[in-house]
């Protein structure tokens, strides 16, 4: 997804629910800035501040100009808008939300004034969150949507700022990826259809505890009502309990990868069933849909499936919309085979358990990881490290960390440092094992279980720099050896 200015969609998003009203908003990235430029547009008075001299200098791009929220009395402000990423509660609040608190207004977020502008448009809402999976569900039920011809406009966490995306009109469905940042900022949250994947440990950082962490993805639901739809996975005990919350007056339906359901839409070794009363109604083979491949992707086409439905899409139409989906950047995407060793980026795994996924689709693995560890480090992963991993070459500040486990696993490894020696280094060892005449692909697989923050901005930065460096080399390899398979 490109971000330029230049492909912003929605650049007159008007927001009037602030209309003659003072707001103060914190946090001027992507969300921010656009938030901001639809407020002023929709007749707020809008107060923008960031810590950082970059972000304030952005806001003239929407003809607006900083104000220095330190010196404002918040007892005259509507509300605070809070981007995302600035701590709410955890480890500690940042000194705009104490500000905010000590004067009694609202704390929210774009998110929450944009579904505040959707009420009574007649626009719809499918939420997705989850801790791994969200932005390809996101854009799989997206595609399908489009595909199926209808209205669609995809964002939220995803990347897309949700004022960035085209104004509510009657009948257009917004698809969007939902952060635990992002429902904690809000309160009126209320989808037509909410998706809950599933819940492990990630952000702790910023929730404290996985209890409540867990209680604020469950919130996705808290709003329901009638004629609202509860896609969630019974796969992991904090899901099941977000699904015994969900108001009784919704629909509930379950979603498994492991068990094949009485009632709900299961995923089985790679067949996708929707089962009502214990009887299959329709499915399809997964096999088929070549960016649906692999395990960790079964949850997610289950997930897709069941908000589709939902929608009162006909499963010819989505088993269609299942096969032409081409992905997405960062996510297990197979970049070149070169010298016969196949590149794959898989920089959005940002933890534990999102890298497991990777690391168990393939084997023979070079593995890149590294960054800022996450509460446990890479721990989970001893046993599948030893199974897959040639050799790890570890990046970014916690290498020592990753380096300990992998010692204690047993599997071969070296601190790299930076992504370029890292990349240089995993291909040469894997071309040694193509070499020595290894059974199965040798595979570079950067999947780093770690933040990027330390290195980049951004796991997409992270990415984009990793596929830079492949194309270096495949550009280089393909000089050296005209004719190679380097594709
Ligand atoms: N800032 C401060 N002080 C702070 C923290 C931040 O001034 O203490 C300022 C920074 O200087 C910067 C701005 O706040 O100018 C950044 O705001 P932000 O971190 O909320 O980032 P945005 O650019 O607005 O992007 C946000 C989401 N970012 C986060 O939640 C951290 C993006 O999700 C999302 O795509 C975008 O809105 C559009 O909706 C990214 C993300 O990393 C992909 N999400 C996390 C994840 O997926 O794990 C939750």
């Amino acid at each position: 997804m490109n971000h330029s200015r230049e492909t912003f969609v929605g650049e007159n998003f008007v927001a009037d629910v602030f209309a003659s009203r003072r707001v103060g908003l914190f946090g001027l990235g992507r969300s921010g800035l656009a938030c901001a430029r639809a407020l002023a547009a929709g007749g707020a008075e809008v107060l923008a501040w960031d810590d950082a001299e970059g972000g304030r200098q952005r806001l003239s791009e929407v003809g607006l100009a900083a104000v220095d929220l330190h010196k404002v009395d918040f007892a005259t402000l509507n509300a605070l808008v809070l981007s995302p990423g600035v701590p709410l509660t955890h480890p500690v609040p940042h000194w705009t939300v104490r500000k905010a608190q000590e004067a009694g207004i609202e704390i929210i977020g774009d998110t929450e004034i944009f579904f505040r502008q959707l009420a009574g448009t007649g626009a719809k809402l499918v939420a997705i969150t989850g801790t791994n999976g969200k932005s390809t569900t996101t854009a799989l039920i997206g595609h399908v949507l489009q595909q199926a011809g209808l209205d669609v406009a995809v964002g939220g966490n995803i990347g897309t700022a949700v004022f960035d995306l085209p104004e509510p009109v009657h009948g257009r469905i917004y698809v969007i990826e939902m952060s635990s940042f992002q429902i904690d900022l809000s309160p009126t949250l209320k989808p037509d259809v909410g998706v809950l994947l599933n819940i492990t440990e990630d952000h702790l950082d910023r929730h404290g505890t996985l209890e409540n962490y867990a209680a604020v993805k469950a919130r996705l639901f808290a709003n329901m009502g009638a004629d609202d739809v509860a896609v969630v996975s019974v796969d992991d005990a904090w899901c099941r309990k977000a699904c015994d919350a969900v108001p009784a007056a919704a629909r509930r339906v379950a979603i498994s990868v492991q068990e094949r359901l009485e009632e709900g839409v299961c995923t089985v070794n790679g067949v996708l069933e929707e089962r009502t009363g214990g009887h299959t109604a329709m499915g399809m083979d997964l096999s088929v849909a070549r960016a649906l491949r692999g395990e960790h992707n079964w949850q997610n086409a289950a997930a897709a499936w069941a908000a589709c439905r939902a929608l009162k899409l006909n499963g010819n139409l989505i088993a269609a919309g299942f096969r032409s989906f081409g992905g997405l950047a960062h996510r297990m995407e197979q970049l070149a085979s070169i010298d016969g060793v196949l590149f794959v980026n898989d920089s959005k795994a940002t933890n534990a358990d999102a890298a497991a996924r990777s690391l168990g689709s393939f084997e023979n693995i070079f593995w890149i990881a590294g960054g800022q560890a996450k509460t446990g480090g890479i721990t989970p992963l001893a046993e599948l490290l030893e199974q897959r991993v040639r050799k790890a070459f570890l990046i970014g500040e916690d290498a020592p960390l990753l380096a300990e486990t992998l010692r204690q696993a047993g599997v071969a490894h070296e601190i790299t440092g930076d992504m370029e020696t890292a990349v240089k280094a995993a291909f040469a060892a894997a071309q040694q094992a193509r070499a020595e005449g290894v059974a199965r692909q040798p595979v570079v697989l950067l999947a780093p279980a770690c933040a990027s923050f330390d290195q980049y901005r951004s796991f997409e930065e992270r990415g984009d720099h990793f596929k830079t460096l492949v194309e270096a080399l495949r550009r280089e390899q393909a000089a050296r050896q005209p004719g190679d398979d380097a594709t």
